[in-house]
């Protein structure tokens, strides 16, 4: 098949699954064509049957903002005729979605097929504006096809935007040979982190819906127990704040601020217990890329996480805002090399079985084929 894929190129889970989907769709030996305003940032090298078409946005004095979604949608055009595309698979409803609606309508080829994925922002937050929510709702309901990551996503999307349209759930997926199972200790030193200390990590784009204050609470909680450090990846609107917040809770020397960083695997493989305690998380791909590492999660009751995480089984579900419990759970497991080790086990199996890249590519490639096949609503 020849397929058009629309992410945001940049760090973040709807451009990671776009791109990894794309390699392995390529790596099937379909066409794959990414339109996008860069080269997403998980292409790290030229793959065969992988083309990047680079959406260029030009600034004319007459414009207030610059016209992406139309240039997007020209692009798209462009593309769908030049390589005579059978579908356009869009990342994140807004604009992707609409833009691939345009953009269709824009080229010679009016029956390429448009699948689009949401994946969790573009709903819980963006669902909520005013100004937007009848074009997410048209995007929606103009698309062949519509999945999201997680059934609690396609529930809220039904909740918020009340689409007349089904929603299938496809979950997230990491690409194995990227996030090796491996506990890796060697880069301790270079961070400070003696060998005894326990290390708990955290990734996300600092906003505040990821509840960055609640992962500095139970981490602060944890090492009174368990002598530890807290690795803070990424970067936000939250990061000045957290780092006062770790200043005022003197622990400045024991929570590490570390920005973005593109290569996560190896802080992954430091580490003994991932959190994301967010307040909305359609799926959480981190606590994937962390599990498939070994790490076990602990994460909160939002949006689609008790999916991700089997209480219990596989981790730990804690309610939003709870450090107590949250430290708690941290604490047995840090003390309990025994249950550590059982629920390690668990969660790899469980994501082996639920979550591999292999289920989730045929999974898209079961839509795609319903679609080509006219067989959907
Ligand atoms: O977490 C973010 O704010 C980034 C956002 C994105 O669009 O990249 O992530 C969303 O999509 C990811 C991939 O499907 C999910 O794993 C994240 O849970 C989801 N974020 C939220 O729902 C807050």
């Amino acid at each position: 098949m020849k397929i058009g894929i629309t992410c945001y190129p940049s760090m973040g889970g709807s451009g990671i699954i776009a791109t990894e989907l794309g390699i392995k769709l390529a790596e099937r030996g379909h066409d794959i064509h990414f339109i996008t305003s860069n080269i997403p940032f998980r292409l790290r090298k030229p793959l065969p049957n992988i083309t990047f078409h680079q959406v260029e946005v030009n600034q004319y004095a007459v414009f207030q903002y610059p016209p992406y979604d139309i240039t997007l949608s020209t692009k798209i055009a462009e593309v769908i005729d030049e390589y005579d595309l059978d579908i356009l698979h869009m990342h994140y409803a807004v604009p992707h979605a609409v833009c691939g609606i345009l953009g269709k309508q824009m080229s010679r080829k009016q029956n390429v097929k448009i699948i689009t994925t949401l994946h969790g922002t573009d709903i819980t937050v963006l669902g909520y504006d005013h100004s937007l929510k009848n074009g997410i709702k048209f995007g929606i309901e103009q698309s062949d096809i519509v999945t999201s990551v997680s059934h609690a996503l396609a529930r809220q999307t039904h909740e918020i935007i009340k689409p007349n349209k089904d929603i299938y759930t496809v979950y997230n997926f990491v690409r194995e040979t990227e996030f090796e199972t491996k506990h890796d200790e060697s880069l301790k030193p270079y961070y400070n982190i003696e060998p005894d200390e326990k290390v708990l990590i955290h990734v996300s784009n600092f906003r505040k819906v990821k509840r960055i204050d609640t992962i500095i609470d139970t981490f602060a909680k944890v090492n009174q127990e368990v002598s530890s450090k807290l690795l803070l990846l990424g970067d936000g609107p939250e990061l000045m704040d957290m780092k006062e917040k770790a200043r005022e809770m003197g622990l400045e020397d024991r929570i590490l601020f570390l920005g973005k960083q593109e290569w996560i695997s190896e802080f992954y493989q430091l580490a003994d217990i991932v959190l994301l305690l967010s307040e909305k998380e359609s799926f959480g791909l981190t606590l994937l890329e962390a599990m498939k590492t070994g790490v076990v999660p602990i994460g909160s009751d939002a949006g689609g996480i008790k999916e991700v995480i089997k209480h219990g089984e596989t981790g730990y579900v804690v309610e939003i805002g709870d450090s107590d419990t949250a430290s708690r759970h941290a604490i047995r497991l840090l003390q309990n090399p025994k249950l550590y080790q059982n629920m390690q086990d668990n969660m790899l199996k469980d994501i082996t079985e639920r979550f591999s890249s292999d289920l989730i590519t045929d999974q898209y490639e079961y839509y795609y084929k319903l679609m080509l096949e006219g067989n959907y609503d």
